[in-house]
């Protein structure tokens, strides 16, 4: 018989043994991770079935049709990450520069669930379509997976490891290059790091996986993107710098971002080391004749292919691509149908069809585009919950400026501080705050300091006359204090200066590179105190984690040690749990597979915690639940 440990050998339960068995039968002393992992597991959807998610409201667990997975057979066909391994960035920039169709960069895996459900779909979705992905989409120029604010919320919300997800992805999809969205000084997250921790994240991710680094800065300081740029062409990949649109070149009272302005920013990005130059349209402004004129002169002004990214917030997109398209962009990013439109990128699928006819078309298989696209159209009913409520174009983006991965995230942040019914004076407080602060670039993380300055107002019953007036006397959130500090960098055109005063009061304000001045991180130490506060010898993705994110990553370890790795749960139960009587397979290792089943919840008792009564594999089992309900 198949014996886990000791309790279950036959001569344990009947009682016949002395001190040796101990020593003839070592094995059995091994307790195996796997029973405790079990318990964990149990304890976290006991935990979930009774107290519902943190942000959903606690519902009956809805009925949910299984995603369908598209059958692929054979090895999926070489790709643009053979093209960059063999012949390396230049190669690939020079083949890029001889193909006549326009290429594509998919992004359903960050930009288009980033924009439009906070971020929150987990690897396993991922994990299933991998391989149906590499074989269905190897004509693709790049596949957008990582980076952006898809490295917090794994650990933040969704209590898995990004690095992960990146690394099992990176075995399914050997074909294609993947591609990161990396936030120059702020690296993927909000604020600015020491050089020394750019640097290891991007070689990190480098040897993890990631090909092409599409590199920005948030206020298009081309100073803060430097040393990323740098440490991409040192590890052999592709430098892709950003030029963030906004305003609109045809609009002669916005005299800041001219073609002009964005011509020498190319310039300047060239002279900096990119490899292909991206103009990164976060919020989905530029509109169709203003990306014709765009891209026609920023191909006159440097040598570097163009990949144009935009959000199809005010439906907009695939006039705004076309006309691109007939400029000569080189490369643009789609989402796949279902996951594609409003806040997210244009839908791959419908380019295809819009440019039938064209000489220039996209490289891509409409039946495998289409047949992904049902796949994930059932994955996103997963999210219903974190769906910003949107459901048609959306024109007045050209007024509020907001970037579409920051419209939902955005919302659920003035939900959590009871904002949720003046979602429309956010908006309208959001595009006020934007030309108080003198007219920025509003993109993680700016936006986010615009966002939160204009939560503070609405909250606080505030406009800009008595921000003016009574300003002395405001205790300003921190990070509008530290982006007029100067810590995120200079904008253009400088800080207004009367209310750069008013919220620094006595602080000083920098205009050098907050880099400089920030002191290396000395990971050894940082490896030693991570190990002190988790218990476990950190790996050095942890230790950059919690470089980054000190607190979210430890709160991370702290959860996974209690509950075990929760990311092999399928997504309705780790959402919802599971239904009385409902049985899940769990599969918690290649070939390990657990049969969970929700026999009966018990009645409150006198310390508030409830028995959950479980069947695992056939066997009952009970977990102590504190009922916070
Ligand atoms: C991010 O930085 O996460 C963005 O998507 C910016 O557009
Ligand atoms: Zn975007």
């Amino acid at each position: 018989p198949f014996l886990e440990n000791v309790v279950l050998h036959e001569k344990f339960i009947s009682g016949q043994f002395d001190t040796s068995f101990i020593d003839t039968t070592p094995e059995l002393f091994v307790f195996k991770e796997r029973k405790d992992r079990a318990t964990k597991l149990l304890s976290y959807i006991g935990n979930v079935t009774l107290n519902g998610f943190p942000g959903i409201e606690k519902r009956p667990k809805p009925i949910f049709v299984q995603p369908n997975i598209p059958s692929v057979t054979g090895t999926p066909l070489s790709g643009t990450k053979q093209i960059l391994d063999e012949q390396g960035a230049d190669g690939l920039v020079n083949w890029v520069k001889t193909q006549k169709d326009v290429l594509l960069t998919d992004t359903t895996f960050r930009d288009a669930h980033q924009s439009l459900l906070a971020t929150r779909v987990r690897s396993k979705e991922m994990f299933e379509i991998a391989n149906a992905t590499s074989t269905l989409m190897h004509n693709f120029f790049s596949l957008e997976m990582w980076g952006g604010a898809t490295f917090d919320v794994a650990y933040r919300f969704l209590k898995e490891d990004p690095w992960e997800r990146l690394e099992q992805l990176r075995k399914q999809i050997p074909n294609v290059l993947f591609q990161m969205l990396f936030r120059g000084s702020n690296a993927v997250g909000y604020s600015n790091y020491p050089d020394n921790v750019v640097r290891a994240f991007i070689k990190q991710a480098a040897q993890s996986g990631v090909d092409v680094f599409r590199i920005f800065d948030s206020l298009n300081w081309v100073k803060a993107m430097e040393v990323a740029i740098d440490e991409v062409r040192l590890n052999g990949k592709v430098a892709e710098a950003a030029i963030c649109y906004t305003g609109d070149i045809f609009d002669e009272s916005r005299a800041k971002y001219t073609v002009q302005y964005y011509k020498e920013m190319a310039k300047q990005l060239e002279h900096a080391g990119a490899h292909i130059l991206a103009i990164k349209d976060m919020a989905g402004l530029l509109k169709p004749n203003a990306a014709y004129r765009l891209i026609s002169e920023l191909k006159e002004a440097t040598d570097l292919p163009i990949h144009l990214h935009t959000h199809d917030t005010s439906g907009n997109g695939i006039f705004v691509y076309a006309k691109a398209i007939e400029a000569g962009v080189d490369i643009i990013d789609t989402a796949l149908g279902s996951m594609s439109g409003l806040t997210s990128q244009p839908s791959a699928n419908s380019l295809y069809y819009a440019l039938s006819g064209e000489e220039r078309k996209v490289r891509a298989d409409i039946d495998a585009l289409e047949k992904l696209s049902y796949y994930w159209g059932d994955v996103r009913k997963y999210y219903v919950d974190f769906e910003s409520g949107m459901n048609a174009p959306h024109s007045e983006v050209f007024v509020h400026e907001m970037p579409g991965g920051q419209y939902s995230n955005l919302q659920q942040q003035a939900k959590a501080v009871g904002l949720g019914d003046r979602w429309e004076q956010v908006k309208d407080m959001y595009s006020r705050v934007n030309l108080m602060f003198g007219d920025i670039v509003k993109v993680t993380p700016s936006s986010k300091v615009v966002g939160d300055m204009a939560l503070f107002m609405v909250q606080n019953d505030l406009d800009e006359e008595n921000i003016y007036e009574r300003g002395k006397t405001l205790d300003f959130p921190d990070s509008v204090i530290e982006l007029f500090q100067g810590y995120l960098g200079q904008p253009h055109g400088g800080f207004p200066k009367e209310l750069q005063q008013l919220i620094l009061k006595d602080r000083k304000a920098i205009t050098v590179r907050p880099g400089e001045l920030l002191e290396p991180v000395n990971f050894e130490q940082l490896t030693i105190e991570l190990e002190e506060k988790i218990g476990r010898t950190p790996s050095h993705k942890d230790v950059l984690a919690y470089a980054l994110y000190p607190k979210v990553f430890e709160e991370y370890a702290k959860m996974n040690s209690q509950f075990g790795s929760i990311s092999v749960l399928d997504t309705p139960t780790f959402l919802y749990g599971l239904r009385l009587g409902e049985e899940i397979e769990v599969e918690i290792e290649k070939g390990k597979t657990l049969i969970i089943k929700l026999v009966s919840i018990g009645e409150p008792q006198h310390d508030g915690t409830r028995v959950i009564y479980f069947e695992i594999n056939g066997q009952s089992r009970e977990i102590i639940i504190q009922d916070m309900t």
